[in-house]
């Protein structure tokens, strides 16, 4: 195979996972600009999913979150995957919206509350074997907002015993992705705050609990691609959010803030293997005031690009400057490869895989935008909670 026909097999294998949440109306704690068409449940949230998939052919899966997507039958719910030609993805669990947890879910420092958290955790496993989701994947709210208001050692004891149970109920082929967040809605200390409060959980839990990165939870100038690698190198990168952020976890497009810090870390994936392993390249983005159905196709796109663009090092000039203590030449190796213009080797990468070469302007013309204004009346419209 060329060097060119092997970027193109790895493109056409990759695979972006999207959010159902990113379907429905989100804002900010401002307010919520309701859009014409948006989903009014699970199901038209898959109906607009199998548009992504249709016109990028590389977003074949979608994360729920549970209970934003709860539905009685969720076997139905994945047949009417199947049927669009999708997979239900991620499970995520919700462990924060509910005024039992104000001082924490699994965190609590009532047992009590601890023990609703643990047992929606479990339901959730159980939504997965009914939909046939692999993952499990965790987002805790928890954490203190004053010095002394809890004993945050203890809180790391709490999490890990709730953490342990969930695991055991794991099935053989499932696993728990961990995601961890700097701040918010926690602002003195969050109980999974960084990499290595989540990755010293895994390690202890077993080789079913790995760590997600989302893009958007760190402290500015935090090099995502040395966290990207180390996990990588321990075999503990579960995942991807990804997202964009200019200030906090602002949800923003991937790709669309940093496009050359996406690069990095996909260059890092390709480096690490981890394109060809289990690793899940999912979205976490709100829509707050673009069309959502482009803004998705156009953060898969924006994906893509960046992974072509690792693709293209030129990583045997790169070792040899590097060897050579080359810093401008290894510099340079690698800018050139962020450089290229990746778009006609997508086009040519989609017209092979079937898809029109020009995704956002293919579904503009689908007249699909128009037909979901026209028949989604009535009805409560699904929100970022809803
Ligand atoms: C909250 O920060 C959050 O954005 C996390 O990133 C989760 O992945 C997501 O919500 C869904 O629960
Ligand atoms: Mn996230
Ligand atoms: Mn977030």
């Amino acid at each position: 195979m060329t060097e060119r026909a092997a970027v193109k097999a790895a493109l056409k294998t990759q695979a972006v996972e999207t959010p159902s949440w990113a379907y429905g109306n989100s804002g900010t704690r401002f307010k919520v600009f309701a859009q014409q068409g948006v989903p009014r449940d699970p199901r038209e949230k898959l109906d607009d999913a199998a548009k992504v998939h249709e016109f990028t052919g590389v977003a074949p899966t979608v994360a729920l979150h549970i209970p934003w997507d709860k539905v009685d039958d969720y076997a139905a719910l994945a047949r009417h995957a199947e049927d669009r030609g999708l997979r239900l993805g991620a499970i995520n669990s919700n462990t924060f919206q509910d005024d039992a947890y104000r001082l924490g879910s699994v965190c609590h420092p009532d047992e009590a509350v601890r023990r609703k958290a643990v047992d929606h955790l479990l339901e959730c496993v159980g939504i997965m074997d009914a939909t046939g989701s692999k993952d499990l994947k965790l987002w805790f709210a928890d954490g203190t907002n004053y010095p002394g208001q809890d004993d945050i050692r203890a809180r790391q004891d709490r999490l890990a015993e709730a953490l342990a149970e969930v695991y055991e109920r794991l099935g053989d082929d499932q696993r728990m992705l961990l995601e961890y967040k700097l701040f918010e809605p926690a602002f003195y200390a969050t109980d999974v705050p960084d990499w290595g409060t989540a990755y010293a959980h895994c390690l202890k839990l077993g080789p079913k609990a790995q760590v997600v990165v989302d893009t958007g939870h760190h402290a500015p100038g935090t090099n995502i691609e040395f966290i990207v690698a180390t996990l990588l190198r321990e075999e503990k990168l579960g995942g991807f959010d990804f997202n964009s952020r200019f200030y906090a976890d602002d949800d923003l497009m991937v790709g669309a803030a940093d496009p050359f810090q996406l690069f990095r870390i996909m260059y890092e994936v390709v480096r690490g293997g981890g394109l060809s392993g289990d690793v899940a390249f999912m979205l976490d983005q709100c829509h707050n005031v673009e069309a959502k159905i482009p803004a998705i196709i156009r953060s898969v796109m924006n994906v893509q690009e960046a992974t072509a663009k690792a693709l293209l090092v030129d990583r045997d000039a790169l070792g040899a400057a590097q060897r050579e203590g080359d810093v401008l030449g290894a510099n340079a190796v690698l800018m050139d490869a962020f450089s290229t213009d990746v778009r006609p080797l997508l086009r040519e990468v989609r017209e092979e895989m079937g898809v029109d070469p020009d995704p956002m302007g293919a579904y503009a013309r689908s007249g699909w935008a128009e037909k979901i204004v026209a028949e989604r009346v009535g009805g409560e419209q699904a929100g970022w909670g809803a």
